[in-house]
C-alpha cells in the first residue's frame, strides 16, 4: 500500500517563498480546493493519503516533498535552504517516524526534498539555491550503506532538480534542457517538454502514471505518444507559489519487505 503524506494549505500562503515565479495574488480557497482535488486523485490511484493539519505561519508548509526524503529503508528529514521554511519538518518526522527509522541534515548542510530525483539506487540531487555540497554529502553519507550512489547535478534558471526533470519510468525522463543538461542523465531515454511548456517536467510518479498539472496538454500528449498513462490536475493556484505536483506529497511505500 502506497502512503501519501500531505498538509492542508496555509492560509498565509500569499506570503510564500519565490526565486523564479513572479509574485501574483493566490486565492487560498481555491489553492485548497485544488489541494483537496489533489488529494481525491492520489486517493484514486491507490495511495492512503495522510493529511497534516496547516501551519498557519509557515506559507510554504503544503510543499512537504521538501522537507524529507523518504527511501524503502530509511527516511532523511532535510534542513530546507530557506530560514523560513526549516520549523516545517517537526511534525512531518513525527508522522514519518511511524514508518522509516529517521536521519538528519545538521547544519551547516542543506538540501530541499524537491532537489532530490531518486531512480532506482540512483540519487540524482539538484546543485540549486536551496541545496549545498554539505547538504548534499552529508545524504550520501546517510545512504551509502543501503546502497545508494548519490550525484550532484548542476541546474540553471529553475528552483529544484525535479523542476527541470522527472522520472516518468525507471528508464525514462521528462526533462526541461534549458534548466538541465540531458548528459546529466546518460542511458536514460528522455522526453522533453513542449518548448512552450517550460515548467512541465515535474510529473508525480505513482506506479505507471505520470500526475501532472492540467495546463500542459502539450507535453502530456508527448507523454502519452510515448505510451505513458497521464492523469492531470488543476494546481494554478499552487503554481503561483512556485509548486506543482511532487512538492504537495511524501509518496512511499507503506510496509517494506526487508526479505531479500
Ligand atoms: C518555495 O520556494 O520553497 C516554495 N514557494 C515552493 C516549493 C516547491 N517545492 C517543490 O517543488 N518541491
Amino acid at each position: 500500500m502506497l502512503v501519501a503524506i500531505t498538509r492542508e494549505v496555509s492560509p498565509s500562503l500569499g506570503d510564500c517563498q519565490l526565486t523564479h515565479v513572479a509574485r501574483a495574488p493566490i486565492d487560498v480557497t481555491r489553492a485548497a480546493a485544488q489541494h483537496r482535488a489533489y488529494q481525491r486523485v492520489l486517493a484514486s490511484l491507490g495511495c492512503r493519503v495522510l493529511t497534516l493539519e496547516a501551519e498557519p505561519s509557515m506559507p510554504d508548509a503544503v510543499f512537504v516533498e521538501d522537507v524529507a526524503i523518504v527511501l524503502d529503508e530509511v527516511a532523511v528529514m532535510t534542513r530546507p535552504g530557506a530560514e523560513s521554511r526549516r520549523g516545517e519538518g517537526a511534525s512531518v518526522a513525527e508522522l514519518l517516524a511511524r514508518y522509516r527509522p529517521l536521519r538528519r541534515i545538521e547544519a551547516p548542510g542543506t538540501i530541499d526534498g524537491g532537489d532530490v530525483l531518486r531512480v532506482g539506487r540512483a540519487i540524482y540531487v539538484g546543485q540549486s539555491g536551496r541545496s549545498n555540497a554539505e547538504g548534499i554529502s552529508q545524504l550520501q553519507q546517510a545512504v551509502v550503506e543501503f546502497g545508494y550512489r548519490v550525484q550532484s547535478v548542476p541546474i540553471r534558471g529553475c528552483l529544484h532538480l525535479k523542476s527541470a526533470v522527472t522520472a516518468v519510468r525507471d528508464d525514462m525522463l521528462l526533462l526541461h534542457p534549458a534548466w538541465v543538461d540531458p548528459a546529466s542523465f546518460p542511458g536514460f531515454n528522455i522526453i522533453e517538454v513542449h518548448p512552450e511548456e517550460e515548467h512541465a517536467a515535474n510529473i508525480l510518479r505513482i506506479g505507471d502514471v505520470a500526475l501532472m498539472p492540467a495546463c500542459f496538454p502539450r507535453t502530456a500528449h508527448r507523454l502519452r505518444d510515448a505510451d505513458v498513462e497521464v492523469v492531470t490536475v488543476d494546481v494554478s493556484e499552487l503554481q503561483k507559489a512556485e509548486g506543482a505536483t511532487t512538492c504537495c506529497s511524501l509518496v512511499f511505500e507503506e510496509a517494506v519487505s526487508t526479505q531479500c
